[in-house]
């Protein structure tokens, strides 16, 4: 089913507002079952909202490109979600726990987009537009009471997205087959390695290319793209949180 324009903007203001109040909200899918283009309104509708005040846009972000994250929350297809400055949270920086519901953790890479990409155009891919790749940690913290939601749900709110963490920029390489390693303190919390992320992450633009022209999703010139968990997150706890990934570096955040 198709939202109309008030009922988007009223699901925006709720997870919004469920974002700012760290009050968690049930999903829109416990009435029925709506379409993953309303989603993407009620996302867009949720992001100026955000900008409005004064966020900037810095990125996007790819989900379930794994196995164990499609098989952790019962969702079976890639979705794509925004990264706006008041999300990042510089390499062994700061993030505090109090203004989130329940955040996880998960490792990652990241691309940067080098060039300005025309969607309009159909040959045109992302993948072809990356100059630089990190090791990376995302923290996500889903509005919705107990991480309960619908694939359109998810969208929605944003992909879960909280905060971000990038480690030193890196030359593009191969990102097959990399060891990946996430610590809280001195405990390994999750291993895998950056091939469980659609047997390689570099694919995950293609699909963000598709997806950003069909939602009207805009990329630019210098934005980082999270490609996705390489395992499970986890709950967080107060520590140094740490993900390596194999040569190319660490990425780190101090949680308290
Ligand atoms: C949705 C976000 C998933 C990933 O990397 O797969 C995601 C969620 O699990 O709450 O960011």
């Amino acid at each position: 089913m198709s939202l109309t324009d008030g009922e988007v903007t009223r699901l925006a203001h709720e997870l919004d507002d469920a974002q700012t109040s760290a009050r968690p909200v049930t999903g829109r899918s416990a009435h029925g079952d709506w379409d993953v283009p309303s989603a993407y309104r009620v996302q867009r509708c949720l992001l100026s909202r955000r900008r409005s005040r004064g966020e900037q846009p810095v990125g996007l972000k790819l989900g379930f490109t794994s196995r164990a994250k499609m098989r952790q929350m019962g969702v079976h297809d890639v979705i794509v979600g925004q990264l706006t400055d008041a999300m990042d949270i510089p390499d062994g920086g700061e993030l505090s726990l109090d203004r989130l519901i329940h955040p996880r953790v998960e490792p990652e890479v990241a691309f940067r987009i080098a060039r300005d990409v025309d969607l309009e155009d159909p040959r045109a891919s992302l993948a072809t537009a990356v100059d630089a790749v990190a090791p990376a940690l995302e923290i996500i913290d889903s509005r919705y009471r107990d991480f309960r939601f619908s694939y359109a749900d998810v969208i929605a709110d944003n992909t879960s997205a909280a905060a971000f963490v990038i480690g030193s920029w890196a030359p593009v390489r191969p990102l097959d087959n990399l060891a990946v390693r996430m610590t809280i303190g001195p405990r390994t919390v999750s291993v895998g390695t950056t091939g469980a992320i659609l047997g390689d992450p570099i694919r995950g633009l293609r699909l963000l290319t598709a997806i950003c022209r069909r939602h009207a999703i805009p990329v630019h010139a210098g934005d980082v793209v999270l490609a996705g968990a390489a395992t499970a997150a986890v709950p967080i706890t107060e520590g140094f949180v740490t993900a390596q990934v194999a040569d190319l570096g660490r990425a780190s955040v101090r949680v308290t």
